[in-house]
């Protein structure tokens, strides 16, 4: 059995962050503690007056803890941070608390539509990029690939040599493989690439009509999990995004239920299929 240690939000209301990934990883059967980066009172996406409690100071403090209690992972799975100077943060404790052949799996979640999320800028972007760089595994939607590599976000339309070309350069930039979401070329169809430096591989679902918060996490969360019970970095993209369209469609007879998606309906889907 391998432990993991996720570095995300803990938002408190919200369906998103810790409170995706600690269900859901442990649901493959995988130890999961967690590092928060923040706490809020809500996710930032359609919730005003949210609270914001920046816990970067806290963290090297937590892995030292660990170090000198020789406790290690088989993996760091990072998220939503709360400020650039975690990223300096997160490398050192995987220098000394991840295992010498332990993954740094980076879902740099900042980015949705064109647009980044309420409280990130520029600076934020580059040492999230700079945080990718180190990674074994990416998992940026298209919007956060643009904003990395300064390229041009393109919302549909777009070919085969768009997706490549990003999924090309950000392993130029040092992610080992890189796994883009929200990849379309067909109106009824979206999916994802994934490029490990020799070739892009694609996996689609029926496009679910509703734009729904919240399925990033739920993506990289089975992602990770199912990549550390030993699927390759494909099948774990394809099991990801079928569990992840299960949950929007879980949701869909409830419209009033916009700030997430209902995953705990579809739980069974990862431990029937383990
Ligand atoms: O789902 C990504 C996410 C995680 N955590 C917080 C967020 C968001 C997206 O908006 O605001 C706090």
């Amino acid at each position: 059995m391998s432990r993991i240690v996720t570095v995300q939000d803990i938002s408190c209301v919200g369906q998103c962050s810790i409170t995706v990934a600690l269900p859901i990883v442990s649901a493959f059967g995988v130890e999961t503690s967690i590092l928060p980066s923040a706490v809020l009172s809500t996710h930032t996406g359609g919730f005003k007056g949210f609270t914001f409690r920046d816990l970067t100071e806290d963290m090297p403090k937590i892995y030292r803890h660990w170090q000198a209690e020789k406790l290690d992972f088989d993996a760091i799975y990072t998220g939503y941070l709360g400020n650039a100077k975690q990223v300096d943060y997160i490398l050192e404790m995987a220098s000394l608390v991840l295992k010498k052949d332990g993954l740094l799996i980076v879902d740099p979640a900042m980015a949705d539509y064109g647009k980044l999320y309420t409280g990130f800028d520029e600076a934020f972007v580059a040492e999230m990029a700079r945080l990718c760089s180190h990674a074994d595994y990416i998992l940026p939607n298209i919007s956060e690939a643009a904003f990395i590599l300064k390229e041009k976000y393109v919302a549909s339309g777009y070919d085969r040599s768009y997706i490549e070309n990003l999924c090309k350069k950000l392993r130029g930039l040092g992610a080992k493989n890189v796994v883009l979401t929200g990849v379309g070329f067909e109106a009824d169809k979206l999916g994802v690439a994934v490029y490990d430096g020799i070739e892009t591989k694609y996996y689609f679902n029926k496009r679910e009509e509703r734009n729904s918060h919240g399925t990033g996490d739920i993506f990289a969360s089975v992602f990770t999990g199912a990549l550390m019970t030993g699927r390759t970095a494909f099948d774990a993209a394809a099991f990801a995004a079928d569990f992840t369209v299960e949950a929007i469609r879980a949701t869909a007879d409830d419209p009033s239920h916009t700030y997430g998606v209902k995953f705990e309906k579809v739980i069974p889907f990862i431990t029937n299929n383990l």
